[in-house]
């Protein structure tokens, strides 16, 4: 059954305005008895409020793209949120988290669309670049803890990235040796193979599943593939690091309250 317009909009008021304060909220979305198909209407009605603060949709996020995270969750699909402008990070730069409920961050891949891409399209005619890059992921609901529905509503968790160097796709993704660091120490390592046994594979997956809700890449949009390892808390004044074999690396600074390099 549908959801009624008025508890999408109830629900999507409900998390923007604890991502806007600051402040952690229960799990109203599986309170409500809202399923994960039906949560991607309230993240995209969760979108529509940032559009209305004048925000840009610049792409797409997967989550959960790694075994031992759906295990985890008790799913065997990936998911997918939205990205906008105002998420953005300037690669070196730095990025307000004063603001935040229990930020953390975990090193991605992100790719670059070379064109508007149409459901079968695949990864080689469609993606012009790819980079290293670090998401900051902040659940809305208290402690981290949430259901499918509840963090699919909630844009999958999606607060900010950075993004470093673009360039060409390399032959081989599949493979790639990946480190965090926090103010210089590694402090989770890992490999590309843990995004679905390959980045690409992300692709796909976006492709497939955001068509279910009638959303298409566009040219000049921006895929975050997922993440190579577990998400670590972000602390006030660290500068992290994605360390990514042959691609290169993406940094960001955290800051304990006012300034940053948003947008
Ligand atoms: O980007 C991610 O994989 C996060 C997906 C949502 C689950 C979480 O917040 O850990
Ligand atoms: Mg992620």
């Amino acid at each position: 059954m549908a959801l009624h317009n008025e508890v999408v909009a109830g629900l999507a008021a409900r998390l923007d305005e604890a991502a806007v304060a600051g402040t952690a909220i229960p799990q109203v979305v599986s309170a409500a008895g809202v399923s994960a198909d039906d949560a991607y209407a309230v993240q995209a009605a969760l979108l529509d409020r940032r559009l209305e603060r004048g925000e840009r949709l610049v792409g797409l996020k997967m989550g959960l793209t790694s075994r031992a995270k759906m295990a985890q969750m008790g799913v065997d699909e990936v998911i997918w949120g939205r990205l906008t402008d105002a998420m953005a990070i300037a690669d070196g730069g730095s990025v307000d988290i004063g603001g935040l409920i229990h930020p953390r961050v975990e090193p991605e891949v992100a790719f670059l669309m070379g064109r508007d891409v149409e459901e079968g399209d695949d990864f080689a005619s469609s993606v012009e670049a790819v980079a290293p890059a670090l998401e900051l992921i902040d659940s809305r609901y208290a402690d981290f803890r949430f259901s499918l529905p509840d963090v699919i509503a909630d844009n999958t968790s999606a607060s900010g990235y950075a993004i470093g160097p673009w360039q060409q796709p390399p032959a081989g993704l599949a493979d790639l040796a990946v480190r965090l660091e926090v103010d210089g120490e590694t402090v989770e390592s890992g490999s590309t193979a843990a995004i679905l046994g390959d980045p690409r594979n992300a692709f796909d997956e976006a492709v497939r599943l955001a068509a279910r809700h009638g959303v298409r890449l566009r040219k000049g949009w921006v895929l975050l593939a997922g993440a190579a390892t577990a998400a670590v808390p972000l602390p006030a004044g660290a500068e992290v690091r994605a360390v990514v074999a042959g691609l290169g690396t993406a940094t960001l600074r955290a800051l304990p309250g006012g300034g940053g390099d948003r947008g």
